[in-house]
């Protein structure tokens, strides 16, 4: 059993806030990235969030300390609940973001490897489970890890422990809820439900998929 996350990446504020309100009964969390956020300003994050429901910062902050500590308070003052990081950037920059969302009451997930094709080159030969000891070091609330690869969410939770983990790749990639769903603490569906013709219905369908 496991939370659903929507990833909202509408690109306009109206068709992201009309998704929103109507699926909102069904989610526990939002992640809004670049796609909403470029196109409706930051002030969505809190639009949304006055809805009652979690917002998740997708911005796979990635550079260095002090930047990502100025990233990330303008992400928390917005009135998002959580920031998405990248590791590789080192450990200090990863503190960083764990120390800024840690100071406003919120939580940071550590991307430790993707679920798109490409996520296999790279996170690969050992590098996504020294980013895993690297985010229980630096005391990260979670880690992202790919649905995509249901074997590799489990090696990683091997190593994370309790940490919550969140999974994208559910849906539009491929990955089922029911492969992951008892792995991890959130699965993330993004086009799946906001590209359906009735959003609402979709999310409804995957929250029970996630029980
Ligand atoms: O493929 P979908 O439309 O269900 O969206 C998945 C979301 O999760 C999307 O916002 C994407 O940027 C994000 N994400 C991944 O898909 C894979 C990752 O490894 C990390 C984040």
């Amino acid at each position: 059993m496991s939370a659903l996350i929507l990833a909202l990446d509408a690109t306009s504020r109206d068709e992201a806030m009309a998704i929103a309100e109507s699926t909102a009964p069904y989610l526990d969390a939002i992640k809004i990235g670049y796609p909403l956020v470029l196109s409706a300003g930051l002030s969505v994050a809190g639009e949304i969030a006055a809805l009652g429901v979690p917002v998740i910062a997708d911005f796979k902050v990635a550079d260095i300390p002090n930047t990502n500590t100025l990233i990330c308070d303008q992400v928390f003052k917005a009135g998002c609940s959580a920031i998405i990081c990248h590791a590789f950037p080192g450990r200090d920059s990863l503190l960083a973001c764990v120390e800024s969302a840690h100071v406003h009451g919120g939580e940071c997930f550590v991307v430790c490897e993707m679920s798109h094709p490409g996520g296999a080159e790279w996170f690969s030969g050992g590098v996504a489970e020294a980013f895993c000891r690297m985010a229980v070091a630096a005391g990260a609330d979670g880690i992202i890890a790919p649905a995509t690869r249901p074997a590799r969410v489990a090696a990683l939770r091997a190593i994370i422990g309790g940490k919550k983990i969140y999974s994208p790749g559910v849906g539009a990639q491929g990955a089922a809820a029911e492969d992951v769903k008892e792995l991890v603490d959130g699965v993330i569906v993004g086009r799946a439900i906001y590209t359906a013709a009735d959003p609402a219905a979709a999310a409804k369908e995957y929250a029970q998929r996630c029980r």
